[in-house]
Order: structure tokens, then sequence, then C-alpha cells
């Protein structure tokens, strides 16, 4: 239904996180919302800085390396500071995890109002920053843990992504596109220039159940477990029937693609790097609760990803994720050891 019965709905992410947390959540005091509308002005700020990259002295590396050993871009640097001064605002975060920092960030001596986590990839593909290819940033939120004391930092950040209240993504892109879930269906908004906010344009994503594109980086395959190299092979046999590759090297692109068309996305372990690349804490875990959201699975070869109990702040994962017949597949060919 429209004002006027003719234009297209104007509803803002904000207005949508409210009106669901009413409908879902009578007794919730706004303040989630409010937590949530730091990460959108944050990622405002962030999708600005890129349209503008090639305009201002914000390309290139920094010269420094992060704690994942990989060269850091001023952007990164930008993105990792802009979410941290926006969140540094809400009263409600007290603990801030960025996939760029050695260490977490304590917003807030703990204490019963801060007690939102916000683990981040400030900006997911960075490599491909320089060459105007699509990139994004990622967030998931945990609440501290009412069963362990407030200063055991480490115990209140590492919990399995099942526990994750609410995560997201914005894709900086031919348009900036955010998708974000609190566990009750995913909801897609797109930044409208003009006024400059998120509007809701998909609502209740359901990723589909198959689809003909597989997406990874097909160049490690001799390093690929046998079963994965198996499954590649039948891929591109006549029996598959015929599967397109689309692999563009950033996360969030691939995923997206992945949950609006179906298809399967994979990263396993490869020789240099047995346990994956890609982080548990800021990359599999929010896109997995997304995934799973739309209908969707993600998994390491053994276990479901969310089930995982994290042990280390930066630990890596392999991930298989993507439509349900299709990560299916790939299982069917290999199940890690
Ligand atoms: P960067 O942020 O260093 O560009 O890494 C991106 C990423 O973590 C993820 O977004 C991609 O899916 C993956 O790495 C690509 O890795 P390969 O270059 O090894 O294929």
């Amino acid at each position: 239904m429209t004002a006027t019965g003719r234009e297209p709905s104007i509803q803002t992410v904000q207005q949508h996180i409210l009106e669901r947390q009413r409908a879902h959540h009578p007794a919730a005091t706004g303040e989630f919302s409010w937590l949530l509308s730091a990460v959108t002005l944050a990622t405002k700020i962030v999708a600005d800085h890129v349209r503008r990259a090639g305009l201002i002295d914000i390309l290139g590396a920094t010269g420094a390396t992060n704690v994942q050993g990989e060269a850091v871009q001023k952007l990164d640097v930008i993105a990792n500071e802009t979410i941290a001064r926006c969140l540094g605002y809400r009263e409600s975060v007290g603990i801030m995890v960025s996939e760029e920092d050695d260490e977490p960030r304590i917003l807030k001596e703990p204490d019963a109002h801060a007690r939102y986590i916000i683990l981040f990839d400030p900006l997911d593909g960075s490599s491909n920053i320089d060459v105007n290819v699509s990139i994004g940033t990622i967030f998931s939120i945990l609440q501290r843990r009412e069963d362990v004391d407030a200063d055991r930092v480490m115990d209140h950040i590492l919990q399995p992504g099942n526990r994750q209240v609410a995560a997201g993504y914005v894709i900086y892109s031919s348009s900036t596109v955010m998708a974000y879930t609190t566990g009750d269906g995913v909801h897609m908004f797109t930044l409208d220039p003009s006024i400059g906010a998120f509007r809701l344009t998909r609502e209740e994503v359901r990723m589909p159940d198959s689809g003909r594109i597989y997406s990874v980086n097909e160049a490690y395959s001799p390093q690929f477990p046998d079963g994965i190299r198996r499954y590649l092979d039948w891929v591109k046999s006549e029996e598959s029937g015929g599967y397109a590759l689309r692999y563009i090297g950033s996360l969030v692109a691939d995923f997206h693609r992945t949950l609006i068309k179906g298809g399967v996305f994979l990263y396993p372990p490869t020789i240099k790097a047995p346990r994956g690349k890609l982080r548990l804490l800021y990359e599999a875990n929010p896109l997995a609760f997304i995934a799973e959201q739309a209908g969707g699975v993600a998994t390491d070869g053994r276990e479901r990803i969310l089930d995982k109990i994290p042990t280390a702040l930066h630990e890596r994962t392999p991930l298989v994720i993507g439509s349900k017949d299709e990560v299916d597949r790939v299982l069917s060919f290999w199940t890690a050891d």
C-alpha cells in the first residue's frame, strides 16, 4: 500500500528496524535500532569515500601490514576509524572488534548498558579498491554473556555464530546496498543518494534452493582437497548440465550475487592456507547467519559454520556457502576430515 496509491512507499532502514522490533519484541527499548543506526551512518560515510576515491588521495596502500599479514589500504584505515567513531557514540556498545585491529577495543567499562559487542570487517575485498571492483563492510553483533564475569573479554567475544543477535553487510557497488538480519528474515535496502537514506528494496529475501553458478578461486585447485577437485571436475562435466563460474574476489560481492541468484561460493582449505583464508568472526559467521535466514546453508565441510566455537580472534575457516542443493552437492563430493 502507498500513501497516495500511486508512488511506491518509502521505508528507511531505521523505520524498518523499529517496526519489526515493535511487532516482534514489544518490550524493546529502541536501543538496538539506535546501535544499528551507527552502522548505517558509518557505512554512508564509507560509501561517500569509496565513490570519491579516485578524486582524493585515498587510493593505494598505506605501507603497513595488518594482523592478517595483508597490505593495509588507505581506505581500510578510513573505514575502520569511521566505524569506530560512529559506534563509540552508542552507549550500548561495550566492545568493538575489527579485522584490521590486533586487539579488541573496549569502548565502555563493562556495565549493564554497554551489553553489545560488534565485530566487523570494515572493508572486505580491499585489494580490489584501486580497480573499481565492488567491496563491502560486514558486521556481526553479539551480546555479552550473562554467565561470565564482565572482565573476561575474550569469553564474551569468542561466542559461536548461533549467538549472533544481528548481522549484515553493505556492498559498495553500482549502488550501495545493505542487507541485514536480526534472526527474522533478511531485508535489503538501497542507499538513495538524493535523501541520504537506505530505503527498503527487498523484504524477506529468499536464496534460491539451487543455482547454476559456482564461485571459487579455481587457480588454487591443485592445492584443494581431492573431494573439492572431484566436485570441480563434475561441475564442468556434461553430466552436471552446465554451470557458469563467477569469482569477483570480494566476498561480499560474491555472496551478494549468490544470495540473490543462487549458486555456491567456496573457499576450501589449500596447502598454503590449510584452515582456509576467510575469517570466522568477521566474514563467515555474519554471512552464514544471513544465508541461513534466507534459506541457504553455510559449512566448513565438517560442521555448520554457526556452530563452530571460536578459539581466537582472527581465526580462519574453510567456507562453503550458498543454495541448499548446491552446498549439499559440494558436500557429496567432499567432507573434510
Ligand atoms: P582482501 O580484503 O585482502 O582483498 O581479501 C578479500 C578476501 O578476504 C575475500 O573478500 C575474498 O573472497 C578472498 O579474500 C579472496 O581471496 P583470494 O584472492 O585468495 O581468492
